[in-house]
């Protein structure tokens, strides 16, 4: 009865609206959202000047950040570039889409990804940058159809290549071509995206763009002052000369050495040069009228520890230099500018998230939060833990809640750089582990209890690299039909 009423005041009011709309000529039709995802690689959140790091040179990103919402804490769940990105175009647990390391295909079917739901709504999809989501060798085109997962009026990658220097970074065109680029692998990308969005002005249909750098990610590894190996990060001199290496300070906790500066000077150097590519893009649409009505991100797919507590790889740890990334959202006049929110924001949810937020339907099955109502609400409570996991050699699984970070191992792949208990209030920079403190062994407990409630939701019997062998690395690689969760199950 009750609901009765409720539901005949619902259609009073909804005729009303109708009614004053209609009656209201200066109404103009809302028109559907562009969507402008721009994501670098291996940029940490405090590698920018707007997430507090005065010593990078972000101008163009920084003012995105004025006129839109900050996240200070986006978490990418399984941090590495495979698994970022299998999440972002599934909104799905890896075990469900097929990426749980780098080069395992994301699964074609099993529920729309993310562009087909915007291509199917009669959007112009288009792709530009590392892909890195076709699996095995990562030297050959992606081919056209399902493997492009709904990105079909225009996609210009490489797959995967980590020498972004002019003559030596291309792009595979649509005869399945290699062709270089005569600049810096993301200028040269940029161009083929502000070339597109010019193509888009006065179309009917609105666009979702994609633009994917590579830089910050190093390039390889080159011997250090002082004997040992470093990963490489250099770049063209004219974004070198933006900074002195001499004077640049390193992170809280760490030695600052000379090898140490190097690295460092190349990341800020290349991010600089990502800033000044994003101001082209941001540019661009307001040149073809399109910066009010879209929605623009800028985010990053992991971080990068820049060795940070002995790391010996830049991510796959649940560090905060690993996995958590800048996120920032504009729209003017729809999400709230120059605002910051602590809100547990992750991979999983940006699907989701984003289609919510421009109120279209989002697939059965996806395991991340729609989030849009707390970020136009301004609830920076509503979400009480993220998930974070890894399938590599030290499998972990875990938890980020406001105050904690936990993440465990089977004993077996147990190491001090996996299984960690950090206090996320007390201690900021992670400098001391208390996974191993017997003062913290309930604390510990219940973050576990946490752990096991989504590795239930998500099927996940804490399988681990070892696990996974049940099939070769090469069939993995090539596997376009069965998701992993099917093998497993089918085994276990
Ligand atoms: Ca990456």
């Amino acid at each position: 009865m009750i609901y009765g009423i409720n539901k005949l005041f619902k259609l009073l009011i909804f005729s009303a609206l109708i009614i004053f709309v209609a009656s209201c000529n200066t109404v103009e039709e809302k028109q559907a959202p562009n969507l402008l995802f721009v994501f670098s690689d291996q940029q940490t959140f405090d590698m920018l000047r707007c997430y507090g790091n005065d010593q990078i040179i972000s101008p163009n990103i920084d003012q995105l950040a004025k006129e839109g919402l900050l996240f200070t804490h986006c978490i990418s769940n399984s941090p590495t570039c495979t698994p970022y990105r299998g999440m972002l175009m599934s909104g799905k647990y890896a075990l469900h889409n097929g990426c749980f390391t780098n080069d395992r295909p994301l699964i074609p079917g099993h529920g729309k990804k993310f562009a087909e739901v915007l291509w199917d709504a009669g959007y112009s999809t288009a792709y530009v940058g590392k892909w890195h989501l076709q699996g095995g060798d990562r030297d050959r085109p992606i081919e056209e159809g399902p493997m492009r997962y709904g990105f079909d009026e225009l996609f210009y990658s490489n797959n995967c290549h980590v020498d972004f220097r002019p003559g030596k970074c291309f792009y595979w065109n649509e005869e399945g071509e290699k062709v270089y680029f005569d600049e810096w692998e993301v200028y040269g990308q940029t161009r083929q995206a502000l070339e597109y969005l010019d193509g888009r002005r006065d179309q009917e249909n609105p666009f979702a763009l994609f633009v994917s750098w590579h830089p910050p990610h190093d390039w390889g590894k080159i011997k250090g002052e002082d004997g040992k190996m470093h990963y490489r990060y250099g770049t063209l001199d004219e974004l070198m000369d933006y900074y002195n290496r001499d004077s640049i300070r390193v992170r809280p906790g760490m030695e600052n050495t000379p090898d140490l500066r190097q690295m460092y000077h190349g990341q800020m150097s290349m991010i600089t040069g990502v800033d000044i590519a994003f101001g082209w893009l941001m540019d661009k649409l307001e040149e073809i009228g399109a910066d009010k009505n879209t929605l623009v991100v800028f985010t990053s797919d992991h971080g990068d520890m820049l060795e940070f507590a002995g790391a010996t790889f830049p991510k796959q740890y649940p560090h905060d230099y690993s996995l958590r990334v800048p996120y920032i959202m504009r729209w003017p006049g729809t999400i709230p500018a120059n605002q910051k929110t602590g809100l547990l924001f992750s991979a999983l949810d940006i699907m989701p998230t984003i289609l919510g937020l421009m109120n279209m339907d989002i697939p059965e099955g996806v395991h991340g939060k729609d989030l849009s109502e707390p970020i136009l609400t301004g609830d920076e409570d509503a979400v009480d833990f993220v998930p974070i996991w890894s399938f590599y050699k030290h499998s972990f699984k875990g938890v980020i809640t406001k105050d904690w970070t936990y993440s465990a191992t089977k004993p077996e792949q147990s190491s001090p750089l996996h299984s960690v208990l950090f206090d996320r209030n007390k201690d900021p920079y992670q400098l001391e582990n208390l996974f191993e403190s017997v003062a913290h062994q309930v604390l510990r407990d219940s973050l576990w209890e946490i752990t096991a409630s989504w590795m239930k939701e998500f099927e996940d019997e804490f399988y681990t690299s070892e696990d996974l062998k049940v099939w070769s690395n090469e069939d993995w690689d090539e596997n376009r039909t069965r998701l992993p969760i099917e093998v497993l199950k089918s085994i276990h």
